[in-house]
């Protein structure tokens, strides 16, 4: 096992946790039995990131393979509030790992509706606000703008004393400038990288989008660099821990993001391949602390 490792307060077995909206428990309950509780592979659950009202999503298609990487267009297809406390909490009840709701809204009265309302949970160790969502009134991604955040954080940090993690976006032109701004205003923790807008052409030419939502958001192998850097940015200028994530698919790659300065790593897309690679990254970080770091290079 890798040591355990204190975040936010919460004390988790090992640094490895799921990236949201990557890794549905339920159905993992559903489709692996009994033995998805005893040999859950995060040390923490982050889950699909949920708004005010229930939302069916993007018209498909909603993913696009690329070289290296995955585009998708999901569209934050969720229950709601209301479903989600009303449904998902009590199917999550056999949950061996503390519980982080991810949360998002366009406005900072959804968002205080939210974090309130989840805030009231007992079952939820800790609070992610998703701020990849565009103002309603600029247009611009919330997270893209320090001063924006600032206002939104203003809003919402006093409404919990619950941990409040900021999931960043890396579509923005200097991250570290948004996450600075995130940790003047309150904010526990940051994790990054989101995903990276990209536009996958629908065959055939004519210049259309592939994606029934448009464009759509990059992960995978692809932006592992992407968020090394963003990462190293990031810890050079906040003291608050760091959820690193982006194409992690090996122990290796989470140890280097540790190194980048990481508290905890996000695995993603690759657990879409393998909804066990958590377990075997594990392996390998154990492998690493344990002969060095030239090993399972
Ligand atoms: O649901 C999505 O399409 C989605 C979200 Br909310 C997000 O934060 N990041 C992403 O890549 N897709």
């Amino acid at each position: 096992m890798s040591p355990p490792v204190s975040f936010c307060g919460l004390e988790l077995v090992h640094p490895l946790v799921n990236g949201s909206g990557t890794f549905d428990a339920i159905a993992a309950r559903r489709v692996f039995g009994e033995a998805i509780v005893t040999r859950f592979p995060f040390a923490a659950f982050v889950s699909k990131t949920i708004t005010l009202e229930p939302r069916d999503g993007n018209p498909p298609p909603r993913l696009y393979e690329t070289a290296g990487g995955l585009i998708n267009s999901i569209g934050l297809p969720n229950k709601g509030l209301k479903g989600y406390l009303g449904q998902d909490l009590p199917a999550l009840d056999w949950l061996p790992v503390p519980l982080i709701t991810n949360v998002m809204g366009s406005t900072a009265a959804e968002v205080s509706a939210l974090v309130e309302a989840v805030d009231a949970r007992p079952e939820v160790s800790a609070i992610e606000l998703n701020v990849s969502c565009p103002n309603v009134k600029t247009g611009l991604d919330i997270g893209a703008d320090p001063a924006e955040l600032t206002k939104l954080l203003g809003d919402v940090r006093p409404l919990t004393a619950k941990p409040l993690v900021v999931k960043l976006t890396p579509n923005t032109a200097d991250v570290s400038l948004v996450a600075q701004a995130a940790e003047a205003a309150g904010a526990d923790a940051v994790s990054l990288i989101n995903t990276l807008r990209a536009f996958a052409p629908a065959p055939g030419g004519a210049g259309g989008p592939w994606l029934g939502g448009g464009t759509g958001g990059l992960s995978g192998p692809a932006v592992r660099t992407v968020a090394l850097a963003q990462v190293r940015a990031v810890a050079a200028r906040v003291a608050i821990p760091i959820v690193g994530m982006g194409g992690v698919a090996s122990g290796r790659h989470a140890q280097d993001l540790l190194e980048a300065g990481a508290t905890l790593v996000g695995i993603g897309t690759e657990s879409f391949r393998d909804p066990l690679a958590a377990e075997r990254i594990g392996r390998e970080l154990q492998e690493i602390a344990a002969n060095g770091p030239f090993s399972a290079r």
